[in-house]
Formats: structure tokens, C-alpha cells, sequence
């Protein structure tokens, strides 16, 4: 069965002493308790000004933006199935019956909580606490301590909010919900319609009278929210539109919206009603006691969450607050806590936004608070979707993969209905850059290697989770039709050498000035025969198919074949000034920051270039990097903590950890980096630099896309540990085979790791620079190097 790649370097080769240590069962599911104490709290000593301070909280489906306002409390929420658009191909500027098809994210509405006589509150503190999925709001005012406290309950799918006080009869507020779905969009809001206890709207996105007939944006979706409330003590009143809470000792709000989206292309989305389903989820979660509600979503919640503990130490500034903290840490001051704080807070979001049976994070996430978002918070996937997904599998949360296989299953079917000439294949399945969830797209840029590169995300979960029946119903169908269509697409050269035929490096392209000099052009779409970044991906294809097909022991023909096409790819090519050449001609500008370094794919997340199999290939990735700044876009910074873990060069990838965490003040305009509720600065927030900080974090501490001598994967403890995590424990990485890792260290070396696989395995373990190979099963066991 041909594997690749397989280490081969006399100096790593496989020592079979096999290294029998202690076992120790220790901790529940055999994850250890954290010795250090990891730092999971955002804190901010005054509200939020702007959404870029408001905290972020979500069940997969619902999130909301709490703002911690003190007069008035301010939660901005959505539901990620509310989009305007359809499942057309939009066709800009030509063909005006397409306008809009693409659509956008949309924001679904706001809760508006206004406390007359709160206008002096002292000791104020807000934060939320990623440990237990809570935003908290507490202050005083005169006698009085007030308290909120604002999670989104999978299990119940609906948004809580409870307001107390510590002297009875002290809660006096009123509560209105307000319609953004139509209104921002500029059409009539929609119906509203209060009871004694419970306020709602609803309605279609139906094209109003003033929009033009061409304006696709109008899908007649239907949606709904709704807010119940129910205080303990005092009085409630309904008047004018709100409901208003005269000295109760408690409330709890409870809230619920959806749309009757429905996935199947076929069916053109109207799945069920909303209403009903809404008024299902209040009436059920109005059965439940606060407390039950409460404790059922932290116990759903820090099931994801308590997989894994990362403590980095330098604890010394976790009493700040979390942008005072940013702030300081952009002048130069160490945090390692707060680099260890972002680590989770991209593991939070990831549990927040994404669960089984909804959609994938887009742009934003889950959250957004514009009728026009930036790329219409939609689905990119010349790297944006990928990014989101890379933490799913090292990070401990695979759950949070399968909407992604969900969404690009949904997007083939589009597609393949789709009448759009550019999108007709015989094999296989392309895909236009942008997406919406509606299997529509923006009509810019065909992205012929997108959907090899998704079918990438299939043969990760199967080699994290060695689950075979995903791999044979889902991973290998994908893999094996993308195979044939790319095998068939491949043009031979005259030295034997295959080459794609008319590729893209995104998102640029060399042409020819008007003096005859080449010059890199941004947003340029002239095919490039043999570009670098489509033959990484097609290596990588290719080799995620010869391993998947010899796992299951299917179609060895193809196998055969693919294996010898595999080897006549032209593959990485070196160039003049030593760097990894972007295109088949060496045109490549040392000069040129581009955001997009697409031809290190191969690096990460692929696994063509490695310094420990292909030395000569890292060092000239190593001079592209280097050409690039640290800096440029919030996922730009991301990936190159990634690309810089891979080179095992854990001192450049600490800079740019550091990069990526660069304080962005939204009162001081705009910048990349980190916005103060750690959210991710484009600018504007984009969520792939939170969910690629977290990959990128994970990648530095253990890697394991090699193979070893044996075919084995190889796991590799601490490959690109700067020296400022000088001492440091995490717990509960996951690495490819099926393996779960904790790793404790001091002074840069591993002092002991605890190994689980779910099958008894024997795995190599490369260690404080020596390779062993271990003896592992389903029970924890200790090995000190
Ligand atoms: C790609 C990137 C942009 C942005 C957009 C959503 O097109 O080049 O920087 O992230 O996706």
C-alpha cells in the first residue's frame, strides 16, 4: 500500500526498543487534573461601547452579543439559518436577474433591558467565563447588588438571561424585543404581538413593494423570535409593545428565534414553520427550573470544554482586566496566560457556534450585528473555511466538524443542480470561492482545487478518529470522485512532469505590464497552468486517497494508478532567491507581503514539505516566509503561527502568536489582530484568526502528520516550543491515530506524557529530540523520556 510520506532520515529512524513505563490511571476519562490554573475568564471593569467589546455567547444555532450596559442592557443575537439570497449563481454586474443571489448573513434582532435609576453603579464587573459558557454582569447601586448572568443552552436551545438582586423586591426593569430581520434591510418590519408574559415578531423576508422583481435577496424565508418572561415576585405588566418588572426578587428571560431554513437543495428551503418550534423551546425550557436550566448547559458545555487544559504559566496579570491586559501586552509586556486564554477562547467559540445538525461557522461565526457584513459572512474557502475547521480535530472538539460535512455534501448537491455552465463537470464537483448555506454562490472566482481542499477536512477526521464507517460512506467518496476528476484534468508536459491545467494561486496572478514586465496583480484570474498551490493540493488529494483506498482495501487499480500519476506531479519548485516558487514560471516579488501565502500549503495544512523528510523544500518555505511580514490580516497572522510550527521554529511562531493577539482599540480605527473581546480584527471580525490562533497554539505543542518508518503515524511532543513557554503542562490534544496526549514540561524539556489511544497500538513518540515507541491502549499511561 503506498504511504506517504515516510520518514526515512537514518538520524529519526524507528529505535524498536519498545518502552514499557509505569501506568498510571489518573483523573476522570484519564485526563489528569490541570496542576497549574489555567486562566478562562474575559473581565472588563466598565460595559461595553461597541460590538467589539460585547461578549459572545451561542448554542451552535442561536448566539448573542451581550453588551453588559448598565442602563440599558443591550443583547444583540442571531440564528444562523436567517439569509437573504438563494441557491443561484449570482452574476455580477451581467445578468441582473441574479442580483442578490448570493445573499447575506442576517442579524434576527435585539433585547433592550432598561433600568431607570442605575445610573451611578459602582464596583461594576462583567466577564465570561469559558470554563462555564456564562457571561456575567454585577454592580451596585446604593444597597443593592445586581447580577445577569446570559448563556445560550444547547440542550434547551434557548438563550437564558437571569437578573437578580441580594435584597428582595429590588428588580424594577422594562423589556422589549426588537425586529432587525426586515427593518435593517430597509423593508417594513414584521408583525409583532405581545401577551401578559411573552413578547414576539415574525415574518417573511418577502421582497416589499419598493424592491425591484430582479432583486434575488428576497427569499421569502420565514422566521420568528420570542421572549418569555418569568419573575419571581413583584409585578408584570404589558404596555405599549414592552413588558415591564416592578420589584421582583428574580427574572429569568428566556428566549427562542428560527427560520423554516431547510438544507436540501431540492426543496428550495421552506422546511417547517418557525413559530411552532420556537413556542416548543419556551415551553419546554419554562418547565425547568433557572437552576436546572443553568446546571444543564454547563454540564453540556464543559463536556466540550474540560477536554483540554492548556497552562503556559505567567499567571501575574490575570487579575487585569482582559483589555487592559491586550493593551499592555502590545507594549511589550509577557502574558503567557493570555496566550494560553486565546487558545480556549477559539475552543469557546468553536463550542458556541458550530454543533451536529447546524451549519458551519461562517465568516463571523454565528454572530453578527449588519444587514451588509464584510463578504457577506459567508463561506470562503480559498482559506477562510478550512481555518475555522483546523482546531476541530487537534483540539479535542471533532463534533464540531461534522457541519462542515454536512454543509460541502449540501453544496455538491447544489452544485451539481446548479444550470451555471462554469460549475458543469463530468467528474467530480467545482465550486465558485464564496457560498452561502443555501447552495448559492457569489459567482466570483471559480475555485476549481476548493472542493479537494474541503475533501482534505474528510481524511482528517478519519485520521484523528479512525472512524471507518465515516471514512467509507463520507471520506472516500469524496476523495475518490475528486481523484478521478483531477487525475482526468491533469496535463502531461513534455519531461513527463503533470501539471493542472489552468490554475489560480489565490487570490493573485502574474501578468505582463504594458513594458513588458511581470507584475503580481491582485484579484487577477488569468488561468496558471501547473500553479504551485493547486499542485500541493492535488499531491495532497492524491495521497489522502492512496491511504484511504489502502485502508479499506478497495480499488487497487486506481491506487496503482493514482500512486505513479502521484509521482510525475511537478511538485515544490525552488527558486532564484530560494524560495518556494508561487507559480510554474520563478516570478515570485521578494517584496510582495501578500496575505494569501497559498503555495505553503503544502506545509500546513498539507503535508508535502516537512524539515524532517524534505529538508531542502522547508528551508526555501522558511525564505518565503521570511519575504512575508508577521503581520497583514487578522487569519494571515493565524496561519503563519502554523507555518512556523511546522518548521519546528517555535521562536518565530511565538512572534507571531504575538502578532496575531496585537491589540486593536475600536475606538483608535481600524487594525488587524485582536479586537478587546478577544474577538478576531480582519479588520473587521473575522473568526478564522481566533479558530487558526487555536490550530496554530495546538501545532506548536504537538504535531503528528508524519508517518513513521513503519507507516505509523508519529507523534511529535513539543516540536516548536518557544523559549518563553519555558514550563508549561496541556492535556487532552488529540493526535492522528486515534491517540489523546497530555504533555508536561519545565525548562523546555518534556518531564512526563500521558498517552490513550482507543485501540491498543504501539506509536513512535519523538521527545525531547529522541524517538520511542511505546505500547498504548484505552487506559491512560505515564511515560517519563
Ligand atoms: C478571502 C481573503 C480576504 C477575506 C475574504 C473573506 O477572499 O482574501 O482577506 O478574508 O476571503
Amino acid at each position: 500500500m503506498g504511504r506517504a510520506p515516510i520518514i526515512r532520515n537514518p538520524v529519526i529512524a524507528v529505535r524498536f526498543c519498545v518502552v514499557f513505563m509505569a501506568v498510571a490511571v489518573q483523573g476522570i476519562m484519564g485526563i489528569r487534573a490541570a496542576q497549574g490554573i489555567a486562566d478562562t475568564k474575559l473581565w472588563y471593569d466598565r460595559p461595553a461601547s461597541s460590538w467589539n467589546e460585547a461578549l459572545p455567547v451561542g448554542n451552535g444555532r442561536m448566539g448573542a452579543m451581550v453588551f453588559g450596559g448598565v442602563s440599558d442592557e443591550r443583547l444583540q443575537f442571531n440564528e444562523q439559518t436567517l439569509w437573504t439570497g438563494t441557491n443561484a449563481s449570482q452574476k455580477i454586474g451581467q445578468d441582473k436577474s441574479t442580483d442578490g443571489a448570493m445573499g447575506e448573513y442576517q442579524p434576527f434582532g435585539n433585547v433592550i433591558l432598561h433600568f431607570s435609576g442605575h445610573q451611578q453603579p459602582v464596583d461594576y464587573r462583567r466577564e465570561l467565563d469559558l470554563r462555564t459558557g456564562i457571561a456575567t454582569t454585577r454592580y451596585r447601586v446604593g444597597e443593592v447588588t445586581f447580577t445577569r448572568e446570559v448563556f445560550a443552552s444547547h440542550p434547551d436551545r434557548v438563550v437564558v438571561v437571569r437578573l437578580s438582586a441580594d435584597k428582595p423586591d429590588s428588580l424594577s426593569f422594562s423589556i422589549s424585543l426588537k425586529d432587525v430581520a426586515r427593518s435593517q434591510l430597509g423593508a417594513a418590519p414584521s408583525s409583532a404581538s405581545e401577551t401578559d408574559r411573552q413578547l414576539s415578531f415574525g415574518g417573511r423576508l418577502s421582497r416589499p413593494a419598493t424592491a425591484p422583481p430582479g432583486d434575488l435577496r428576497w427569499n421569502d424565508m420565514a422566521y420568528h423570535a420570542a421572549l418569555r418572561v418569568i419573575p419571581q415576585g413583584g409585578r408584570l405588566t404589558l404596555a405599549n409593545g414592552e413588558l415591564s418588572v416592578t420589584g421582583a426578587d428574580a427574572v429569568t428571560l428566556l428566549l427562542s428565534a428560527a427560520t423554516d431554513y431547510d438544507p436540501d437543495p431540492g426543496k428550495k428551503y421552506p422546511g417547517e414553520p418557525p413559530a411552532p418550534n420556537v413556542a416548543a423551546a419556551l415551553d419546554r425550557a419554562s418547565e425547568k427550573s433557572y437552576d436546572r436550566l443553568r446546571a444543564d448547559h454547563v454540564a453540556d458545555h464543559a463536556a466540550f470544554f474540560g477536554r483540554v487544559n492548556l497552562d503556559l504559566g505567567g499567571h501575574e496579570r490575570d487579575a487585569l482586566p482582559t483589555d487592559r491586559r491586550l493593551a499592555e501586552y502590545k507594549e511589550g509586556a509577557r502574558d503567557n496566560s493570555l496566550e494560553a486564554l486565546m487558545f480556549q477562547f477559539g475552543r469557546y467559540l468553536a463550542i458556541a457556534s458550530v454543533r451536529p445538525g447546524g451549519l458551519p461557522a461562517n465568516l463571523q461565526g454565528l454572530w453578527n450585528e449588519k444587514a451588509s457584513p464584510a463578504w457577506y459572512s459567508g463561506y470562503t474557502h480559498n482559506i477562510n473555511v478550512e481555518m475555522n475547521n483546523w482546531l476541530t480535530e487537534t483540539a479535542n472538539l471533532p463534533e464540531c466538524a461534522e457541519p462542515l460535512f454536512d454543509w460541502v455534501e449540501n453544496i455538491e448537491r447544489c452544485t451539481r443542480l446548479n444550470p451555471d455552465p462554469s460549475l458543469q463537470t463530468k467528474l467530480g464537483w467545482i465550486m465558485y470561492s464564496t457560498h452561502n448555506p443555501l447552495g448559492g454562490n457569489s459567482g466570483w472566482a471559480l475555485h476549481q482545487p476548493g472542493s479537494a481542499w474541503l475533501s482534505q477536512h474528510f481524511w482528517e477526521h478519519y485520521a484523528f478518529g479512525e472512524d471507518r464507517e465515516f471514512l467509507r460512506k463520507r471520506a472516500y467518496p469524496q476523495l475518490r470522485e475528486l481523484t478521478r476528476m483531477w487525475d482526468a484534468r491533469l496535463i502531461e508536459e513534455p519531461n513527463g512532469k503533470l501539471i493542472t491545467p489552468d490554475g489560480w494561486s489565490p487570490e493573485h496572478a502574474p501578468v505582463r505590464g504594458k513594458d513588458g514586465k511581470i507584475i503580481i496583480k491582485e484579484g487577477d484570474r488569468t488561468p496558471q497552468p501547473g500553479a504551485s498551490y493547486d499542485q500541493q493540493i492535488v499531491w495532497d488529494l492524491f495521497t489522502n486517497f492512496i491511504e484511504a483506498s489502502g485502508v479499506l482495501g478497495v480499488d487497487d487499480d486506481l491506487r496503482a494508478r493514482i500512486t505513479e500519476r502521484r509521482a510525475r506531479l511537478l511538485g515544490p519548485q525552488v527558486g532564484g532567491w530560494g524560495q518556494i516558487q508561487e507559480w510554474k514560471e520563478d516570478v515570485d516579488d521578494p517584496k510582495l507581503d501578500y496575505r494569501h501565502i497559498s503555495h505553503l500549503f503544502a506545509l500546513h495544512p498539507g503535508r508535502q514539505i516537512s524539515p524532517m523528510v524534505t529538508p531542502e523544500w522547508a528551508k526555501a518555505a522558511k525564505v518565503t516566509l521570511d519575504a512575508h511580514s508577521d503581520g497583514s490580516c487578522g487569519w494571515s497572522r493565524a496561519w503563519k503561527i502554523s507555518f512556523r510550527a511546522r518548521l519546528h521554529d517555535g521562536e518565530s511562531a511565538a512572534r507571531v502568536v504575538r502578532s496575531t493577539l496585537e491589540y486593536v482599540d475600536p475606538s483608535k480605527g481600524r487594525g488587524s489582530g485582536t479586537y478587546p473581546n478577544l474577538l478576531g480584527a480582519g479588520p473587521p471580525f473575522q473568526i478564522d484568526s481566533n479558530f487558526g490562533y487555536t490550530a496554530g497554539v495546538a501545532e506548536m505543542l504537538l504535531q503528528s502528520h508524519l508517518r513513521d518508518a513503519r507507516g505509523e503515524w508519529m507523534i511529535h511532543l513539543l516540536p516548536a516550543l518557544p523559549s518563553g513557554w519555558k514550563d508549561g503542562e496541556v492535556t487532552g490534544l488529540r493526535a492522528r491515530g486515534g491517540v489523546t496526549v497530555d504533555i508536561t514540561w519545565k525548562d523546555g524539556k518534556v518531564t512526563d506524557y500521558q498517552l490513550r489511544s482507543l485501540e491498543p497500538k504501539q506509536v513512535m513518540v519523538r521527545v525531547n529530540g529522541k524517538e520511542e515507541i511505546v505500547s498504548v491502549n484505552e487506559r491512560p499511561q505515564t511515560f517519563s523520556p
